[in-house]
């Protein structure tokens, strides 16, 4: 359980604890000062039908509110944070106006799916696949690639603290990709302003309360 006790309608989570997506919907619970169940699921085993109901295609995380008249159940990690934006507008989540809304929009599309995927690509290369699936040239392209990326969101941060200016679920969607930089070597003194705004999202309290304690 996390944070304070709010007045919100309660929330389960359903995840596998150590994804980073997973752990930005714990961010972006805690930035709405919302409580909830954590639900671990075990990705060893056949998901449930109910679980399926949730989460079509069993992936996690899923986020279900229980309200009077039912549930209502979200899935993908950019639609849970989305929906907590608009669900809890004066969190830190919530968008002050149209252009926040349309440069959060942006910036959180370019991570879940640009940046998101040449990260993976290099993190499967060097972690995930086993020595036979592993190909030499395709990390050798998804590293330049994801230092492109790198450097791109270097220059943009220049003049910003965050990527859409105000701290957004833009940001709560990077934070924990971040965090796993450091497990592909990555010199973040090239990236020296990524670095900083990697600092300043590790500071806030919703990213210090994201990691569950032992009687979770
Ligand atoms: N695009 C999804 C990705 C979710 C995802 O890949 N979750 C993984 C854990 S990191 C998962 O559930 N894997 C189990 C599976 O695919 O069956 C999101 O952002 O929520």
């Amino acid at each position: 359980m996390t944070m304070a006790q709010s007045k919100a309608p309660p929330f389960t989570l359903y995840e596998y604890r150590p994804s980073p997506f997973c752990i930005a919907v714990r961010i972006g619970l805690n930035e709405c000062d919302v409580t909830f169940t954590p639900r671990e699921v075990d990705l060893t085993k056949p998901r449930t039908a109910a679980f399926l109901k949730r989460s079509p295609f069993g992936r996690l995380p899923a986020l279900v509110e229980h309200r009077p008249g039912g549930e209502l159940a979200i899935f993908e990690s950019p639609a849970i944070l989305l929906f907590l934006a608009e669900r809890f507008p004066q969190s830190p989540l919530g968008f002050t106006d149209l252009t926040a809304r349309g440069e959060a929009y942006s910036w959180l599309s370019y991570i879940s799916s640009g940046f998101a995927e040449v990260f993976w690509t290099t993190f499967c290369e060097t972690h995930v696949f086993a020595d036979i699936e592993r190909s030499p040239r395709v990390l050798a392209r998804a590293r330049h690639e994801l230092d492109q990326h790198l450097d791109v969101l270097d220059r943009h941060l220049a003049r910003r603290a965050f990527l859409a200016g105000d701290y957004s679920v833009a940001d709560t969607l990077s934070t924990p990709l971040l965090d796993l930089l450091d497990q592909l070597s990555i010199d973040l003194d090239a990236f020296p302003r990524v670095r900083s705004w990697r600092d300043r999202l590790r500071e806030r309290p919703s990213y210090k309360s994201a990691w569950p304690s032992d009687d979770d």
